[in-house]
C-alpha cells in the first residue's frame, strides 16, 4: 500500500504503553485520512453516553495521504474526539509540523487513550515514545508552553500544544500549534486537559511512502509556485481572510452585538485594510508559500495573529472597534487556548444577556477592559460566571431560562463563526446542516450566494450548492488532509488534488471518487449524532430563533425589517435532505447507507435509534 504509511500509533496515557498497528488497504480507501479516519475510529471505539472528559474518551490526530507531502498547503492535521461542548463526534483541522513529522515517524494518525496521573508530554520519535513529565509548564499558557517546547527541540518539530483553558476543561478550548495556529474548536482541547496531557511533540526520520514519488515532487513544487502566484496576482495575502470583514459589514452579514444587527459604521476600523497597515510580521503553515497569518502588536504590546473570524467575533460581536484591544482579547484566547469564535460568541450573548435582563452583570458591549478579564475568569473557570460561560452559550442560556436560549447564537452547541444571516438564507442552512454544528468550515455559500445568486431564494439550488460546497471543503480538504485556501482564495483549480492524490497512491480517482468518500464521512458523523441523540429531529438543523424573529430584524439599511422565514426555510433544508438521501430528521437513510457501504455501522447504530 503506497501513500499511506499504513500505520496507526496508538499510545494508552493510564498504563503508559503503546502500540504500532496497521490497517487494511480497504480501510484506507475507504475512509481515506483526515476525517474519515477519525469518524470511523471514534464511532468504532467509543461507547455511546460515555464522559467527552472522562478517560474512556480517545483523541485522534489525523493526516491524509498528501499530508506533510510538499505540495500546495499540506502542513495541516485534524484534531478530533467525543466534544465535550456538543456531545458527539467534533473535530478541528491545523496547520502544525505535525502532519510530516508524524507521517515521517510512519504514522497516517494517533490514537490517544486513557489519562495520565500526572501532567504529561507525550515524545514520539519514530519507534519511540515517551512519557515525559509536563509539570513545569501544568498551568502556563500556549505561549510560554511552546517555548519550552521549542528550547528543547528544533523549529521544525510537531507541536501539539493546550493552555489553562484546555487544563481546566473549558468546553470550546481548542489545541493549539506553532505561532498563531489552533484548532478544534468543539472542546478537542479540553479532551487533552482531561487526560492530563498538556503537549504532545513529534519527531520523524523516514521518507513518507508515495507510489510516483518523481512526480510528485515535480507536480507538488509546481503547484507551490502556482499558488504563490495566484496569490501575488490577486492580492489576497495583503489582508488575508480579513479581506472579508468590509464586504460583510456592506452586505448586511456582519455579527454586530451579539449578531443583533449586520452592520457597523465604525466596522472600517476593524477591516483587511487596517489590519495590513498595523501588520509586524507574517507567519504560516508548514507547505504554504501563501502565508496568510497577520499579526499586528495589542494593546499591551504583545505580538497577536489576526484572521476574519477571530476580528469577528472578539471585535464587532462585542462592540470593540478598535484593532489593539481586538489583538489583545485574542492574544489571550491564544495563550489560554480558548476558541476565539466561541468566546467572542460567549462575551457577546453575556452582554445581550445582561442588557436584556435575562441575568445582572457589570459586562457591557463595547468594554474591551472586562472583557480581557472575563477571558481569564473563564480559562480558569474562576467564580460563578467563570464557570458559567466557560461552559458555552447553549448552556448558559438554558441556566438563565425564560427564552434566553433564543439568543444564543449557536448550532448543536457550537457556536456559529461570523456570519450574520438574518437576511443571508443559504448560509443559515450552511450553519444548520454543518456536521459537528455550526461552522463556516463545511460550506461557506455567503460570496455565491451574494454575488452568483438570488439573496432571497430558499431554492433548491441553495441546498445543491452547500452540498457542493461540502464535498469538497468538508470533505476533500479534510480527507486529503490538506489547506482549502489556495482553491477557495486564489482560485487553484480542484483538480489538481486528484492528480496528487493519485500520484502518491497509485490509484486513479476522479473527484467524483472523492464526493462518495466525502459523503460516506458526512454519513458517518450524523451516525455518531443519532446514536448519542437518539430523537434528533429536523429542528436540530435549524440556526438561532432569533434569525427567524421580526422583532430582531435590522432597523435601516438595505435588509431593513428582513428575517428568515420559518416555512421556507424548511422547504429549503428538506431540498437539502432529498439531494442528500436523509430522511425527515435529517439522517441518512438506510438505503443511501448501504450505497455508501456503512451497513454495519447502520446495524450498530440501529440498536440506539431507529433507522428510516
Ligand atoms: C477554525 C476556526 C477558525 S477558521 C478561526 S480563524 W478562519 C479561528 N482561529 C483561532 C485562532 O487563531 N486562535 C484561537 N485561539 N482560536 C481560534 N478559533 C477559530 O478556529 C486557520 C486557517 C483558517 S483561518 C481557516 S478559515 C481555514 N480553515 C481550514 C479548515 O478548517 N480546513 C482546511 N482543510 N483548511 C483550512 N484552512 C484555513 O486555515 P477549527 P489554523 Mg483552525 C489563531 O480549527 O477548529 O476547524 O476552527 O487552523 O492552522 O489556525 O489555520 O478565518
Ligand atoms: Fe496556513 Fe494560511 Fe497557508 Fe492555509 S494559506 S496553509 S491557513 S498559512
Amino acid at each position: 500500500m503506497k501513500g499511506w504509511t499504513g500505520y496507526i500509533l496508538r499510545v494508552n496515557l493510564t498504563d503508559k504503553t503503546w502500540k504500532k498497528e496497521s490497517f487494511t488497504e480497504e480501510f484506507a480507501q475507504k475512509w481515506v485520512g483526515g476525517r474519515g479516519f477519525a469518524a470511523k475510529i471514534l464511532f468504532d471505539e467509543l461507547k455511546p453516553g460515555i464522559d467527552p472528559l472522562g478517560p474512556e474518551n480517545k483523541l485522534v490526530v489525523a493526516l491524509g495521504p498528501i499530508s506533510g507531502i510538499p505540495a500546495p498547503n499540506t502542513g495541516k492535521a485534524v484534531v478530533a474526539a467525543k466534544s465535550p461542548l456538543t456531545g458527539f463526534y467534533g473535530d478541528g483541522n491545523l496547520g502544525t509540523h505535525v502532519a510530516s513529522q508524524l507521517r515521517k515517524a510512519g504514522y497516517d494518525a494517533l490514537i490517544v487513550e486513557g489519562a495520565a496521573a500526572k501532567p504529561t508530554l507525550l515524545y514520539i520519535e519514530d519507534e519511540k515514545v515517551e512519557f515525559q513529565s509536563a509539570e513545569e509548564v501544568w498551568g502556563k499558557g500556549t505561549f510560554v508552553t511552546n517555548e519550552w517546547i521549542y528550547a528543547r527541540h528544533p523549529k521544525s518539530t510537531g507541536v501539539l500544544n493546550i493552555g489553562q483553558a484546555g487544563e481546566n476543561k473549558v468546553l470550546y478550548s481548542v489545541i493549539r500549534s506553532m505561532e498563531g495556529r489552533a484548532a478544534g474548536r468543539p472542546g478537542i482541547g479540553a479532551v487533552m486537559g482531561s487526560k492530563l496531557l498538556k503537549a504532545i511533540v513529534v519527531k520523524g526520520t523516514k521518507t513518507i511512502p508515495q507510489e510516483r514519488a518523481e512526480e510528485m515532487k515535480t507536480i507538488g513544487i509546481e503547484g507551490l509556485k502556482k499558488a504563490r502566484e495566484l496569490d501575488q496576482k490577486s492580492g489576497w495575502s495583503k489582508q488575508s481572510t480579513d479581506a472579508v470583514l468590509a464586504w460583510c459589514n456592506e452586505v448586511n452579514g456582519l455579527p454586530v452585538q451579539n449578531m443583533r444587527k449586520t452592520t457597523h459604521p465604525e466596522a472600517f476600523k476593524v477591516d483587511g485594510e487596517r489590519l495590513n497597515d498595523a501588520r509586524i510580521a507574517t507567519y504560516g503553515c508548514p507547505n504554504c508559500t501563501m502565508h496568510c497569518g497577520i499579526t499586528i502588536e495589542d494593546k499591551e504590546g504583545h505580538e497577536s495573529e489576526l484572521d476574519y473570524e477571530n476580528i469577528g467575533m472578539l471585535g464587532p460581536n462585542v462592540n470593540v472597534f478598535d484593532l489593539k484591544q481586538v489583538g489583545s482579547l485574542n492574544y489571550l484566547c491564544d495563550d489560554y487556548g480558548l476558541d476565539t469564535i466561541s468566546a467572542g460568541s460567549v462575551l457577546g450573548f453575556y452582554a445581550d444577556a445582561i442588557e436584556r435582563g435575562a441575568t445582572t452583570g457589570d459586562f457591557k458591549f463595547g468594554d474591551a477592559e472586562k472583557g480581557k478579564a472575563l477571558l481569564g475568569q473563564i480559562a480558569r473557570r474562576e467564580g460563578k460566571v467563570g464557570n458559567l460561560l466557560a461552559d458555552g452559550t447553549l448552556r448558559m442560556g438554558k441556566a438563565w431560562g425564560k427564552d434566553s436560549v433564543n439568543y444564543a447564537m449557536q448550532v448543536k452547541g457550537l457556536e456559529m463563526a461570523a456570519y450574520n444571516c438574518k437576511s443571508i438564507p443559504g448560509q443559515a442552512l450552511a450553519f444548520g446542516v454543518a456536521p459537528i454544528g455550526g461552522h463556516h468550515r463545511e460550506a461557506w455559500i455567503i460570496t455565491f450566494e451574494l454575488k452568483h445568486s438570488t439573496r432571497e431564494s430558499y431554492g433548491p439550488e441553495k441546498a445543491a450548492k452547500v452540498i457542493e460546497l461540502q464535498r469538497i471543503r468538508g470533505g476533500l480538504f479534510e480527507l486529503l488532509v490538506a489547506c482549502r485556501f489556495p482553491w477557495v482564495e486564489v482560485g487553484y483549480e480542484l483538480e489538481n488534488y486528484p492528480r496528487f492524490f493519485n500520484a502518491v497512491t497509485g490509484l486513479n480517482w476522479t473527484l467524483e471518487d472523492f464526493w462518495k468518500t466525502a459523503d460516506r464521512a458526512y454519513a458517518m458523523i450524523k451516525l455518531h449524532y443519532l446514536r448519542e441523540f437518539p430523537n434528533a429531529t429536523r429542528k436540530d438543523d435549524y440556526p438561532p430563533a432569533v434569525w427567524f424573529d421580526k422583532a430582531n430584524a435590522d432597523t435601516e439599511g438595505a435588509q431593513k425589517g428582513v428575517v428568515l422565514d420559518y416555512g421556507k426555510y424548511d422547504s429549503m433544508l428538506q431540498h437539502y435532505y432529498d439531494q442528500r438521501g436523509y430522511d425527515q430528521r435529517g439522517i441518512p437513510t438506510k438505503e443511501l447507507l448501504a450505497k455508501l457501504g456503512i451497513q454495519k455501522e447502520a446495524a450498530e447504530v440501529e440498536k440506539y435509534a431507529k433507522l428510516s
